[in-house]
């Protein structure tokens, strides 16, 4: 039967393992972060929180109503924003990239998790920073792109063939590089290496890959891995992370992503900032 836009709204509560753990973070802690259920951007933060071991209490909020306690961190009022209650008066920070590294730097003075290669290594940290480039200015995008292609307009049918290869050209662009990064001996591919831990590539597009697997399966019957001998790595790596217990601790059920994601599936007007962004051909927010 052919999809059709029930009109439902995005979600504002997690479910599953991932509401299992906003229940376990739920008392004050020194950093409080700003979330929503069925945000990517969040899910990279929050992935790192778990795995880095640091403290932290979980607020769900929602973006869209933009409440006052979000827009005194983040100043587009978009989530993830951290309340940093270490200063007096308390700070804030924002961007999910910026929050990384933040949590980054944090961690290494605990001596506990890190996600990158230790500053002793600085050509294999530049190559995990210009995989994440690809994920940020490439990848993501095309994941919208090929999202929002909404079939009810005329050129649909061609755009959704054009936008669907734009991003498997763009997954294909990622396994390649993680693929040569290991060939060069390029250290902290995370989960890539059978025996690895979360590493800064893993948090920076599990996100997508995950609603690759469910909001893209779903909408655009998309399939991240085709059985094939060069997508057999991508496909154990896949694996590895979604069965890791950082990650898994972040993921909602798969309903909670396609009800939040159908107003993106039809491009409905004013679905975000990120469609927004898309939709007119500027850079993300
Ligand atoms: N560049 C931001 C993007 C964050 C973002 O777009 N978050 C979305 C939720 S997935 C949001 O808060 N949207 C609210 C809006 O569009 O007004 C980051 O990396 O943190």
């Amino acid at each position: 039967m052919p999809l059709t836009d029930s009109g439902k709204s995005y979600r504002n509560e997690c479910t599953g393992d991932a509401l299992v753990t906003v229940n376990a973070h739920s008392r004050d802690e020194a950093i409080t972060l700003f979330g929503a259920c069925f945000c990517p951007f969040v899910q990279r933060v929050w992935i790192a929180f778990e795995y880095l071991q640091i403290p932290y209490k979980v607020r769900e909020v929602d973006p869209y109503k933009k409440p006052k306690s979000l827009l005194e961190l983040s100043p587009k009022g978009l989530v993830p924003a951290l309340r940093l209650e270490t200063f007096d008066p308390p700070r804030a920070l924002n961007e999910s990239t910026v929050i990384l590294e933040f949590l980054e730097d944090t961690a290494l003075s605990s001596g506990k998790n890190t996600l990158l290669p230790p500053s002793s290594a600085p050509y294999s940290r530049a190559r995990i920073r210009l995989i994440s480039d690809h994920i940020n200015r490439t990848l993501i995008p095309s994941f919208y792109r090929f999202l929002q292609t909404s079939s009810n307009t005329p050129d649909s049918d061609e755009k959704l063939v054009e936008n669907g290869k734009e991003y498997r050209e763009s997954l294909e662009g990622l396994g390649e590089m993680m693929q040569k990064a290991e060939k060069d001996g390029v250290e902290g591919l995370g989960m890539w290496k059978e025996g690895g831990e979360i590493g800064w590539t893993d948090v920076m597009v599990g996100p997508w890959l995950f609603r690759s697997t469910n909001v893209l399966a779903h909408y655009r019957s998309f399939d991240l891995l085709p059985p094939s001998a060069e997508n057999s790595k991508f496909a154990a790596w896949i694996d590895r992370l979604f069965a890791h217990p950082a990650f898994k601790a972040t993921c909602s059920t798969e309903d909670l992503y396609i009800d939040s994601y159908e107003r993106y599936a039809w491009n409905r007007p004013n679905t975000s900032q990120v469609a927004n962004a898309i939709n007119s051909g500027r850079g993300l927010p």
